[in-house]
């Protein structure tokens, strides 16, 4: 039965009540109140359709409530959701062993957000530095990229350069030595200059910071460097990992993902690999870090865990999830939709004086509006977006990012940009 429009905007109206007076005050969302998912659409409460733009920040690249993972969701939660590791359970090795082949490493370390996985790989890089490299203890660097993004956790911001993620969380962490993004002097300069440099915490393309792309060779040179200098290199693929910028991971430049990524010939192996949000397709919290022996033995029973890591219920996901990104050949498919995305977004940005460029790989795309950081350009462009059925939000002031579920199709790639650049268009 539909309900008089005012009826569902007073809905809409109560939720975000209910959120305002119990919720912390931690998000700026966009006016929206989303009840169903489905591929790349999603539906509010009003039953109004949208297509999804950011699919949660690259959590949902199989698209939301992919029915394989609905399925497997299904039939383990009624068997065995979590025994803790105290215990072992029958779905973790399975799951190990497929994704140590597919991505090409000796060992997986399971965790559920993020940022504990990338807490995880500082903790490894430290210890490894310590037992293997013989640095001091307590001596330990790590150098990170200006502008990175990497969560939320104390340690992690306390290496940020975003005041709004860092401020008043003090005291912060030491240990984290700062480079400029994407400049390989800057990394020798520094690995020249101190020994007890353990480890590179790098995004093979910074999302937040509003989807910077780095030289074609940067990563290469990267490797090499770190090689050189007996450093960790650790990627952070949280985000642009499992087939959102044209491969399986975006360090692997041309991976076709038939094959294992060490088979591939522009593909950069990182010593610590860092996997999370699509590592679930969307529907649980599931991160992994991976790496070789050498690495993942200093680490020892006691020594490090989480209660939910690795418990059978994500190992089921995760295991589906990887196969979907595979089978479907998702990587593929966002690397030809990702050209055609750019290829006629810039065909308008020639002649529009509100847009300045568009700029990323496969379909992690951000374009950056001709306006100063702090106006209200790209919030007003995307409540526009929003009113023609288009869900995005943008990151930076003038920068919206661009990222709908690798599952889109040719037809709704071209539909969505008809109606981002309508929406455009009525800004100039
Ligand atoms: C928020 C964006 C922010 C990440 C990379 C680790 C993590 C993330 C490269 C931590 C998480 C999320 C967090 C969310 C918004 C979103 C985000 F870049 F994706 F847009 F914030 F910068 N490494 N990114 O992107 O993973 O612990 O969240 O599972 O915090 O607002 P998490």
């Amino acid at each position: 039965m539909k309900l008089p429009q005012k009826t569902f905007n007073d809905l809409s109206k109560n939720y975000l009540k209910l959120e305002k007076k119990h919720g912390a005050n931690d998000y700026h969302p966009i006016p929206v109140v989303l009840q169903k998912g489905e591929g790349v659409f999603l539906w509010d409460v009003n039953g109004k359709k949208y297509y999804d733009f950011l699919s949660a920040y690259s959590a949902v690249n199989q698209g939301h409530c992919h029915p394989d993972l609905v399925n497997i969701i299904k039939n383990q939660s009624e068997t065995l959701t979590l025994t803790s590791r105290a215990f072992h359970n029958d779905k973790l090795g399975d799951y190990m062993e497929f994704a140590t082949k597919l991505f090409g490493f000796d060992k997986l370390l399971p965790m559920n957000t993020g940022a504990e996985g990338v807490e995880t790989s500082i903790k490894l890089s430290r210890k490894w530095g310590y037992l293997k490299k013989k640095v001091d203890e307590n001596l330990a660097k790590i150098v990170v990229c200006n502008n990175n993004f990497h969560g939320r956790t104390t340690t992690v911001i306390s290496f940020s350069t975003d005041p709004g993620s860092k401020d008043f969380f003090g005291p912060h962490t030491p240990g984290f030595i700062h480079i400029p993004y994407g400049e390989i002097s800057a990394l020798e300069n520094e690995f020249k200059k101190d020994k007890n440099i353990v480890a590179f915490l790098v995004e093979p393309i910074q999302g937040e910071a509003g989807v910077n792309v780095p030289e074609p060779e940067y990563l290469k040179k990267v490797r090499s460097l770190c090689s050189e200098y007996n450093v960790l290199m650790i990627a952070d693929e949280i985000q642009t990992g499992l087939g959102r910028t044209g491969s399986l991971l975006a360090s692997c430049g041309n991976c076709t993902c038939e094959s294992s990524c060490e088979q591939q010939p522009t593909y950069v192996r990182p010593d610590i690999l860092i996997l999370g949000k699509a590592l679930s397709g969307g529907t649980y919290p599931i991160s992994a870090v991976l790496c070789d022996s050498e690495i993942m033995e200093v680490i020892q029973p006691g020594q490090h865990g989480s209660t939910f890591g690795g418990n059978p219920l994500a190992s089921s996901i995760a295991k589906k999830a990887l196969e979907i990104i595979i089978d479907e050949k998702l990587s593929q498919n966002a690397r030809v939709l990702g050209k055609i995305f750019r290829s006629e977004m810039n065909k308008y940005i020639k002649t529009s004086k509100i847009v300045k460029l568009i700029r990323g790989k496969g379909l992690l795309n951000a374009i950056v509006i001709n306006d100063t950081k702090d106006s209200k350009t790209a919030w007003n462009i995307c409540l526009k977006l929003k009113h023609n059925g288009l869900l995005a939000k943008p990151t930076h002031g003038n920068i919206i990012r661009f990222a709908p579920p690798l599952v889109i199709t040719e037809e709704q790639i071209y539909d969505c940009i008809s109606i981002i650049i309508s929406t455009l268009k009525e800004f100039e």
